[in-house]
């Protein structure tokens, strides 16, 4: 975590009035990702070009679409070293209790990315201490057709054929919970103070750089850094345990919203997540 700055409020409240400006892409994307210079991953998305990005729409209930009490939205850049993610938490009580990575920060507050690879697909969840989960999923179909032959990372494993009472019907995943993203950065700000709730928040920001290099396994034939045009499925998400009312909620039914609803309560669907377009074209002279 690092300690708030005192304009990142200004921002986040600016960035968090805003509605996602500028058209949707023609292509039938759902985003389309511009191109960054200088992004420092210091957990405050304030650079130039994140304030020329657009911004996801507000993040909406996983299986009715409802807006969320609290808004929350992401954005994507990248360049050929790094791709970028941003997130906006509006938050007015910070909370959080995991601090050992990969122990269940999805039992706390946390913001959500998911990459889809076709055959695998990642998942990280960082909380507001900057503590992170990450998973690398494979599909037991594709293991048992030899896809991703050679990898075997070892460590913890999970199974997985659904969330809650979906199933999926691709079926059962096999998750490695002990790989890590090479060269993940990720950074968290907060706006206010975490675990006090006597004294409001304003929210939190995260800041994350995936070195397209980490990205191999999930490349499925597209290349490394992309190509102008490329499509990759990337959802970003929140989960929240606290209610409007501050009460604590269901820990296996908490809300959950995402950028786009998935229909069911389950955030591992590769199929529902948005469709990211990346152009090299700088996001500085793209309409906000
Ligand atoms: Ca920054
Ligand atoms: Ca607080």
């Amino acid at each position: 975590m690092k300690a708030a700055h005192p304009w990142v409020g200004i921002w986040l409240v600016l960035c968090l009035a805003a509605s996602a400006a500028g058209p949707a892409p023609a292509s039938g994307a759902d985003y389309r990702a511009r191109r960054a210079e200088r992004i420092t991953v210091d957990g405050v998305p304030d650079e130039p070009e994140w304030r020329h990005a657009r911004k996801s729409p507000r993040f909406s209930d996983l299986v009715t679409g409802r807006p969320g009490w609290l808004d929350s939205r992401a954005a994507i850049l990248w360049d050929d070293r790094f791709l970028y993610v941003a997130f906006w938490v509006e938050e007015p009580d910070v909370r959080a209790g995991v601090v050992e990575r990969d122990d269940k920060v999805y039992r706390d507050n946390d913001v959500e990315l998911f990459i889809d690879g076709g055959d695998a697909y990642y998942e990280l969840e960082v909380n507001a201490l900057g503590t992170l989960y990450e998973a690398f999923w494979v599909w037991d179909d594709a293991i048992g057709r030899g896809a991703l032959a050679g990898f075997a990372p070892g460590g913890r494993t999970m199974k997985l054929d659904g969330i809650g009472d979906h199933k999926h019907p691709r079926g059962m995943r096999t998750g490695y919970l002990d790989w890590d993203m090479p060269g993940l950065r990720a950074a968290v700000a907060v706006d206010g103070t975490v675990n006090e709730p006597g004294a409001p928040d304003r929210g939190w920001t995260v800041e994350l750089a995936i070195p397209w290099t980490g990205l191999a396994l999930l490349a499925n034939g597209r290349s490394l850094p992309p190509a102008d045009g490329d499509i990759w499925r990337m959802d970003c998400s929140r989960f929240q345990q606290y209610g409007p009312d501050g009460r604590k909620l269901d820990p296996y039914r908490p809300a959950g919203w995402a950028w786009k609803p998935h229909g069911a309560f389950d955030s591992h669907m590769p199929e529902t997540f948005p469709v990211i377009e990346f152009s090299r074209k700088p996001v500085s002279e793209a309409r906000p």
